[in-house]
């Protein structure tokens, strides 16, 4: 049976699988053919300004200017005088996807069915970012996450949490690491241009306000996805392919030195790249890798298609369809537990490594996500 990984929560005989409340996250439960992942197809974007503010269109789109091999960027760089952080402290929850959902709501709602109260035609809305932390979980052994679920006229909603831990981490982070996230943007500055003809402006302030954010939909065996994630930028070629193959993923890394760092990219980094830019359909990865003064001492580019061949050489190393086959079996664990198709009522998930998913319910309590203005756009 193929939730034979699900422990049984109480000693009730019987000739079915087990029922249970908790989901295993050990890897040999996940061990089988790899699942149904429809191609994702782009069915729009918005952007996120200077101020945060949120437009239905591309205009924070960059593209992609290929750089030298070895062009030294100095990636500190502005980080005193030109830098503009966006605001950690501010929840944005779903808001701007949901934000997106009524603006395209034509377009979403099939051609028979017109009218504003018909149901939204997918079982799952999210973040990127929330399902390459699903797709990661059986590996993971340093993060727990925590993840709040609504029902909502048959739409399953999920939207993170932070826990304790990260917020504790996060308001307590080294001057260092808050030098070396600038990095990561600082990078980003000199590899895209504002349009297709110039040419990056190093000169100018990084701002991580501004955001391009495509959504996409997709299917994962019986799981009807649709969700949004940020794109760095796209191949500036006008003969490039559409949507999502011609975006971009910018990441820095630090110089590889030794084989056991080699190693430890192969096993840990190239698991987080592979998971988020699969999800979507980006076809890339340009990596620029920094020596300890944040000085990009060579750029690399990673297809994402060819990476679960470079790993295979790896010892214990992760495999792509254990990471799928556990996203689905979460998902279908979601459907299957969050049953009250209600607003106010949130299912917490929660998980923390080397132990099963559990979860608990919330009614009107400060979990509640989904926005008033959505509920009363929705139930129009
Ligand atoms: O409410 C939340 N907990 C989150 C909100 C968590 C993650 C993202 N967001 C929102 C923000 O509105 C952001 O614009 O999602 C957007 C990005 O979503 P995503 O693509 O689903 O997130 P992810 O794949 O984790 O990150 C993509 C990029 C990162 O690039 P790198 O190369 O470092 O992976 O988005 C940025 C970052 O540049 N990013 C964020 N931006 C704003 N808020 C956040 C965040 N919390 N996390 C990563
Ligand atoms: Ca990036």
């Amino acid at each position: 049976p193929s939730n034979h990984h699900l422990h049984q929560s109480s000693a009730t005989p019987r000739q079915t699988p087990p029922r249970s409340q908790t989901l295993s996250t050990r890897r040999e439960a996940y061990e089988r053919d790899f699942p149904l992942y429809k191609q994702p197809v782009e069915v729009g974007c918005f952007s996120l300004d200077s101020r945060r503010r949120f437009f239905n269109d591309s205009r924070q789109m960059r593209y992609y200017v290929e750089p030298e091999r070895s062009p030294n960027f100095d990636l500190r760089d502005g980080y005193k005088e030109r830098y503009v952080k966006r605001d950690e402290n501010v929840k944005e929850k779903l808001d701007h996807i949901l934000r997106w959902i009524i603006a395209n709501r034509s377009k979403l709602t099939s051609k028979l069915t017109t009218n504003a109260s018909c149901p939204l035609d997918f079982d799952f809305v999210t973040w990127r970012g929330h399902l390459t932390k699903l797709l990661t979980t059986p590996y993971e052994t340093r993060e727990g996450w925590l993840l709040a679920v609504t029902r909502f006229n048959g739409t399953l909603y999920i939207s993170e949490v932070e826990t304790e831990a990260a917020r504790r981490e996060r308001e307590n982070r080294p001057e260092r690491n808050k030098e070396m996230m600038y990095w990561g943007y600082k990078f980003e500055q000199y590899m895209c241009a504002d349009d297709t003809n110039s040419e990056p402006d190093p000169s100018g302030v990084v701002n991580t306000n501004e955001a391009f954010c495509t959504v996409v939909q997709t299917r994962l065996t019986d799981h009807k996805l649709l969700f949004s994630g940020e794109v760095d930028c796209r191949d500036r070629d006008p003969g490039a392919p559409p949507p999502p193959a011609c975006y971009v993923e910018l990441k820095t890394s630090a110089e590889i030195c030794t084989p056991k760092q080699r190693s430890n990219f192969h096993r840990f980094k190239l698991l987080k790249w592979w998971a988020q830019s699969f999800l979507p359909g980006v076809p890339r990865v340009v990596a620029g890798f920094r020596d300890h003064d944040g000085t990009v001492v060579s750029v690399e580019t990673f297809q994402i298609s060819k990476i679960s061949q470079l790993i295979k050489n790896e010892y214990n190393c992760w495999k792509p369809t254990v990471c799928m086959n556990f996203c689905c079996d979460f998902l279908s664990f979601v459907k299957r537990e969050a049953t009250e198709d209600n607003p106010s009522v949130v299912y917490l998930f929660s998980w923390e490594p080397h132990n099963d998913v559990t979860y608990s319910v919330h009614r009107d309590s400060r979990y509640s996500f989904l926005p008033d203005w959505y509920i009363k756009e929705m139930t129009r």
